[in-house]
């Protein structure tokens, strides 16, 4: 048998070749993306991948497992050493299954969630009809104020006590501003609901303080590890000591089986890198990046939605420019920008469609980009939307932009 992935299977190693050499030339502004450091790829693809450890730390549906359970608690101690929380659960495979987990600690089938509506920023599994949490739970979803595309409070306690939800959900995929979850959790415990702050898009923010955290505010917390936290694909649970127990009966028997130690160890590596002065520097770029990049569309007179952002994303609203988010992200990326569709607050256009597009800058500051290498970005995507079907003028600009990106590796300290 050989040895190396290249010469066993020779076809996948390109296509993998292939997606590395996309990624080096490409802008990435795909919010919910970013790039790892190699010891936390080192981690992913170590031994621990073959090993079953169903269970938890100390107590194991199968023997063998001194040296996971090490590696699970150690994730555990660092994750809540990162975020100041009292119980943390690292298995959860994905931001999905985190959420799945929760809900089945604390809620029924049939009971009412809280969650912000998909179109307006939130996530598929705060309650959206086609996603389990639609159809297993009642959904009575909140909006954003339509003027201002902000969260109305006001309306949140309204339907709070229009609807008496078990759960509210705070936490987006798609909103720009600072959220304010003491806030939400007034109005959860108001009515005996619990408070799930999803912060997977903002965690990175969070474990530096640039974001205001939930800890101590909310019941439970959940997030990914992959994207401005950068780290592995995969996700974690936040609990208070009540609601430990609960909540890792929820992961497992509840909704997992055995967990990825490989992805767990490099969980343990972003913690660690997590808490790094490095780190918090990076975060601060990654917002300064975001609002510098938000300004120079807007001189370009683009709309962002609610006029800025305090995170690592925001929103353009495309309507002026005649062009849909999906035709958008379509020309986009024949000029090398890849970004996705997103829809905008009340979107007249269908999902799939939508009418505008987000832009996030954790990937890119990873490469080690500032505030002039903005400006640059918003003009390269300007001349691509500007040239719409002009295909020798989309050609122009992805030659220009490999050029750009050439000067930036894929993972800069
Ligand atoms: N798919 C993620 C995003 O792009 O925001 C959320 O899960």
């Amino acid at each position: 048998m050989s040895d190396t992935l290249q010469s066993f299977d020779p076809t996948l190693y390109e296509i993998i070749e292939g997606e590395r050499s996309r990624q080096l030339s490409t802008i990435n502004l795909i919010a919910s993306e970013n790039y790892v450091s190699p010891v936390v790829r080192e981690a992913m693809s170590s031994v621990l991948t073959h090993k079953y450890a169903e269970g938890y730390p100390g107590k194991r549906y199968y023997a063998g497992c001194s040296e996971v359970d090490k590696v699970e608690s150690m994730a555990r101690d660092r994750c809540k050493k990162l975020f100041n929380a009292e119980h943390a659960n690292v298995q959860p495979h994905a931001g999905s299954q985190a959420n799945m987990a929760v809900y089945a600690a604390v809620l029924e089938p049939g009971d009412t969630i809280m969650g912000m509506s998909l179109r307006e920023g939130g996530h598929l599994t705060h309650g959206h009809g086609v996603n389990f949490s639609g159809r297993f739970f009642k959904s009575a979803p909140y909006a954003v104020d339509p003027d201002t595309g902000l969260i109305d409070y006001q309306e949140v306690e309204r339907l709070a006590n229009q609807h008496r939800p078990k759960m509210i959900i705070a936490g987006a995929s798609a909103y720009s501003r600072t959220i304010d979850f003491e806030r939400f959790a007034k109005i959860a415990h108001s009515v005996d609901a619990f408070l799930l702050a999803d912060i997977a898009h903002i965690a990175g923010l969070v474990a530096t303080g640039l974001h205001p955290t939930p800890v101590g505010h909310a019941d439970l917390v959940t997030s990914t590890t992959h994207k401005t936290l950068r780290g592995p694909r995969g996700a974690f649970a936040l609990s208070s000591p009540e609601l430990a127990q609960a909540l890792d009966r929820g992961v497992i028997p509840g909704t997992q089986g055995g967990p990825f130690l490989h992805a767990i160890a490099a969980k343990a590596v972003c913690f660690e890198l997590a808490m790094q002065p490095k780190f918090h520097t990076y975060q601060k770029n990654v917002i300064s990046n975001a609002q510098e990049l938000s300004r120079a569309m807007t001189e370009r007179g683009y709309n962002v939605v609610t006029g800025g952002t305090d995170n690592h994303m925001f929103i353009i609203d495309l309507r002026a420019q005649d062009i849909t988010g999906r035709a958008a992200a379509i020309l986009l990326e024949k000029a090398g920008i890849v970004v996705s569709a997103s829809c905008i607050p009340f979107d007249p256009a269908k999902p799939w469609i939508t009418s505008g597009i987000r832009f996030g800058t954790p990937a890119m500051t990873t490469r080690g980009m500032g505030l002039q290498d903005m400006h640059k970005i918003a003009e390269f995507v300007d001349q691509a939307i500007k040239a719409g079907k002009d295909e020798a003028a989309l050609a122009t600009i992805k030659k220009a932009v490999d050029l750009f990106c050439n000067k930036f590796p894929l993972f800069v300290y």
